[in-house]
């Protein structure tokens, strides 16, 4: 299979990279760096050091050959992305190349309109690309359960729902009440693809993923196989902040009540449900959702988990709640549907503390880079101002 990965030098897309090479599948990439970018606006970087893009190719060409190739460039830019479509040829696309920070679309006006821009143009893009050059490709996209939100206090469908209105039943999307303008992006992004299978006749599934964590898959042994590992305000996600939180002494920042529940996932079983997606492709004209997540828990028992894990290794773990920069519900009710990836063959593979336990001695090892960057941790962007 042919796949081509715009957004392979983040956390999940040299993961999957590494994955699909692994099986023997081609891949081509596609970034423009800006996660570098904007991690380094922050005032931090990668807790766990990556090299060049220059210096990443080159080893997977030397294990690989001509199987993996890489296009400098942004979805937003109509030609470029046109162009690699052309000349790709791609079985499979999996779009991983956006904004992906909450917290940073809240910053100011210039940061939420650049992510809008950025996530929503650019996947309008790669759908014309695909439609003009590769209509027969499965575009997998990576949405978020942040889409649906946690207002509804309703059980959460996958994708669609049955409702029955004044007599009469349809199925229809299920209701989206995002929290954020970067989730928003990513709802105005399924729109626009829901569309463009029906319009078009194209094919996606659309990914609704929950929290990733982890620094492992099968496939990151060695140092130069590793991907990063965000741990800042705003890139840095709840489950692997707090795992940097531990090493460097610094207390697991709680924002709020703690009662925030989110689905979570490891790093290795998200790149294990992508794969069956690419392995077990949406039919023409098929716009497919499918909920991606392992397990859920609150923020207050993600700390809890850490601090134990963290006072095994004799780091003496503290827990802080710090009053919440975001605007969003503290306590909820919170069960959402995840049966189609399990249908089409996922089984998790990791167990959550087990994998805690691995975070926490691969940043151990990196603890002076945390340290180096500890105030970019809280910076507490608030989001109502
Ligand atoms: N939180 C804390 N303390 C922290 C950081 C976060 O209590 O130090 C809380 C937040 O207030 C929130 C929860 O943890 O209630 C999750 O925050 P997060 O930053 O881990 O996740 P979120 O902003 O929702 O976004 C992340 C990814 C995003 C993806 C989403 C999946 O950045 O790209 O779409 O997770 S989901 O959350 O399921 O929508």
């Amino acid at each position: 299979m042919k796949i081509l990965i715009p957004g392979i030098d983040g956390y999940i897309g040299w993961a999957l990279a590494l994955h699909q090479l692994s099986l023997g599948n081609e891949v081509c990439g596609i970034d423009n760096f800006s996660r570098r970018k904007n991690v380094e606006e922050m005032g931090s970087w990668s807790a766990i050091p990556i090299e060049s893009m220059d210096v990443r190719i080159k080893y997977l060409q030397e294990k690989y050959g001509d199987k993996i190739s890489f296009f400098e460039g942004d979805l937003v830019n109509s030609q470029f992305t046109n162009d690699v479509m052309k000349k790709f040829q791609p079985d499979a696309i999996v779009h991983l190349a956006e904004q992906p920070s909450a917290p940073y679309s809240m910053i100011d006006q210039d940061h939420t309109i650049y992510t809008q821009q950025n996530n929503v143009m650019g996947t309008l893009n790669l759908l014309f690309a695909i439609k003009n050059y590769a209509p027969n490709a499965h575009l997998v996209k990576l949405g978020t359960m942040g889409e649906y939100g946690y207002e509804a206090g309703l059980e959460i469908a996958e994708g669609f729902f049955e409702i029955e209105f004044r007599g009469k039943k349809a199925m229809i999307p299920y209701p989206r009440q995002a929290g954020s303008w970067y989730h928003w992006t990513k709802v105005h992004d399924s729109n626009n693809i829901m569309f463009a299978c029906k319009l078009w006749g194209l094919r996606s599934t659309d990914i609704m993923q929950g929290i990733v964590y982890g620094t492992r898959t099968n496939e990151i042994i060695d140092k130069k196989d590793h991907t990063r590992f965000d741990f800042d305000e705003s890139f840095g996600t709840v489950i692997n902040r707090f795992c940097s939180q531990a090493v460097i002494g610094h207390p697991l920042s709680i924002y709020g009540a703690g009662g925030q529940t989110r689905g979570v996932l490891a790093l290795v079983d998200s790149i294990q449900c992508i794969s069956i997606l690419l392995d077990k492709p949406a039919e023409e004209n098929e716009y497919r959702v499918v909920n991606q997540f392992d397990e859920q828990y609150n923020v207050a028992e993600l700390a809890q988990k850490i601090q134990t894990a963290g006072n095994k290794k004799d780091l003496n773990v503290q827990i802080q709640k710090f009053e919440n920069p975001r605007l969003e519900k503290e306590n909820h009710y919170y069960k959402a549907d995840h049966n189609i990836l399990k249908e089409l063959g996922f089984k998790p593979t990791r167990l959550i503390d087990d994998e805690i336990d691995m975070m926490l001695d691969d940043l151990i090892t990196y603890k002076d880079r945390i340290n180096e960057k500890k105030d970019s941790i809280i910076k507490f962007l608030k989001w109502q101002r």
